[in-house]
């Protein structure tokens, strides 16, 4: 979801694409420091999670704090957090993880190892399987009833967002109308991984849902999308 920031803002960057096994070793040498602990049972371990962006003399780690950086550093490109929103993004931030991302992982997760290297795509397999305490391919098999079910648990998730969304002011596809906003983004980010992690049919179903609500901010985000 960074990426979308700093496309939006226009901020010149470069990407260096870090594989998982390899995260924890280069954000030590560059000085990043773990956004929290590793999930149970692996709760006392520190975890080191990309994005991370690292400028001359300025590390910042996790999405959220990336964005507010951005926002104080070039204040002069458009705000995602405009004034007076920081407290409301970060409900919708909570409400969007808890009901939506939780939901959605389920789906997408089990998609990753077939989009990386066998010795990381073990790693996926094997930490969430301590994680979750279920090895990934039970989760939601495709063309399994469980997968069905999954699909209407998410659906529920993403309707609690269609509900914030459904307050907007409606001069434009965004929460807050014509320009994004850092909440519009966690969608478009959670959208992106989803593209790319399950089948396509499946993907095009879900942007229809919620009177084509996601369909609307899939096509508004697309300049944004793209690495420059
Ligand atoms: N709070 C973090 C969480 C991001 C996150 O979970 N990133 C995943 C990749 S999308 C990660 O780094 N996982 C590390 C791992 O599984 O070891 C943020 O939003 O920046």
């Amino acid at each position: 979801m960074d990426r979308l920031a700093l496309n939006y803002k226009g901020i010149p960057y470069r990407t260096r694409w870090l594989t998982y096994l390899e995260t924890e070793t280069v954000m030590k040498s560059i000085g990043a420091r773990p956004t929290g602990k590793k999930p149970p049972p692996e709760d006392s371990e520190d975890w080191y999670t990309l994005p991370v962006i690292s400028s001359p003399g300025k590390v910042v780690e996790d999405s959220e704090a990336i964005v507010e950086y951005l926002d104080t550093t070039y204040p002069e490109t458009p705000r995602l957090f405009p004034p007076g929103t920081r407290a409301p993004q970060a409900a919708f931030a909570e409400l969007f993880a808890k009901e939506v991302t939780a939901r959605t992982v389920l789906l997408i997760l089990p998609g990753v190892p077939a989009n990386i290297d066998a010795a990381n795509g073990a790693y996926v397999e094997e930490s969430r399987k301590r994680w979750y305490g279920a090895p990934m391919s039970e989760w939601a098999p495709l063309g399994s009833e469980k997968r069905v079910q999954v699909w209407e648990t998410a659906k529920e998730g993403w309707a609690t967002a269609a509900a914030v969304y459904a307050k907007s002011p409606g001069e434009g596809p965004w929460l807050m109308g014509t320009e994004p906003v850092f909440a519009d983004f966690i969608v478009v980010g959670l959208l992106a991984c989803t593209r790319v992690l399950i089948p396509e049919q499946e993907f095009e179903t879900m942007l229809q849902w919620h009177g084509g609500l996601w369909s609307r901010l899939w096509d508004a985000s697309r300049p944004y999308r793209a690495e420059p």
